[in-house]
């Protein structure tokens, strides 16, 4: 039975739930505490090396970490990730964009927004992500003007990873009218089948609001190795 490492306020956790959810797979989810510190404990940081959701892990040991691996391995030899070695690696080059271009920047300032930390950051930091994201958008608006999904005519991970963050950027304080391409692709990814329109607000969690606990005994074991 395959493990599910989720915090449900978690956007990267909802890829997984969502893919789990098309597919069908049985599997037991357990709910860590990110802002509890569950996360930094040695028996997590063995499944999850950076102590984050979501992770996977089997009965025999082995686990799995980072939401677009974890996508890419449950979707492979299923319609959401082609085996067309070309095909294939388009899905990937956008799962890196999401990684470097959407997560880090509408997610952190949605992250931020929602948990009351936007006004605890440093101004240039938040008017450096805001430019980012706008360019985000922006780029996808052109890239949706000449094909109904992300990575080519059919929807795949590609599209689960980026709708995550990049459908919610209003939460973000960015406005999604502008951009109707975007716009209308939303509307195709939620119609697909088994969607899961369910999001959980952060305010589910107490702790939501706190900073996430300091890396310390993990930084302190790192810099230890690193001689
Ligand atoms: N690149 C990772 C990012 C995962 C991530 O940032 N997860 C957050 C929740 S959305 C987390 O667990 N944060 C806890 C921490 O940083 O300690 C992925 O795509 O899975």
């Amino acid at each position: 039975m395959l493990t599910f490492y989720d915090y449900l306020p978690s956007q990267n956790a909802w890829k997984v739930r969502l893919l789990l959810q098309h597919l069908g797979v049985p599997h037991r989810a357990v709910q860590v505490g990110i802002f509890a510190g569950e996360g930094r404990s040695p028996a997590f940081l063995a499944v999850s090396p950076a102590g984050k959701v979501p992770a996977i892990a089997f009965d025999d040991g082995r686990a799995l970490a980072e939401s677009n691996a974890i996508l890419s391995f449950l979707a492979d030899g299923t319609a959401y990730l082609p085996a067309e070695p070309f095909a294939r690696a388009k899905v990937h080059q956008w799962l890196c964009f999401e990684q470097e271009h959407v997560e880090p920047v509408i997610g952190s300032l949605r992250y931020w927004t929602l948990t009351g930390k936007l006004a605890r950051r440093d101004p240039a930091l938040v008017g450096d992500k805001r430019a980012a994201a706008l360019r985000t958008l922006a780029l996808l608006e052109r890239e949706l003007a000449t094909r109904d999904f992300i990575a080519g005519d059919a929807y795949t991970i590609a599209d689960m990873a980026l709708f995550a963050y990049a459908s919610r950027a209003e939460e973000a304080g960015l406005p999604l009218a502008p951009y109707p391409n975007f716009h209308d692709w939303i509307a195709r990814v939620q119609a697909q089948p088994g969607f899961l329109a369910t999001v959980h607000p952060y305010a589910i969690d107490p702790l939501a609001g706190d900073e996430l606990p300091p890396r310390t005994s993990v930084l302190a074991e790192e810099a230890a190795l690193a001689g």
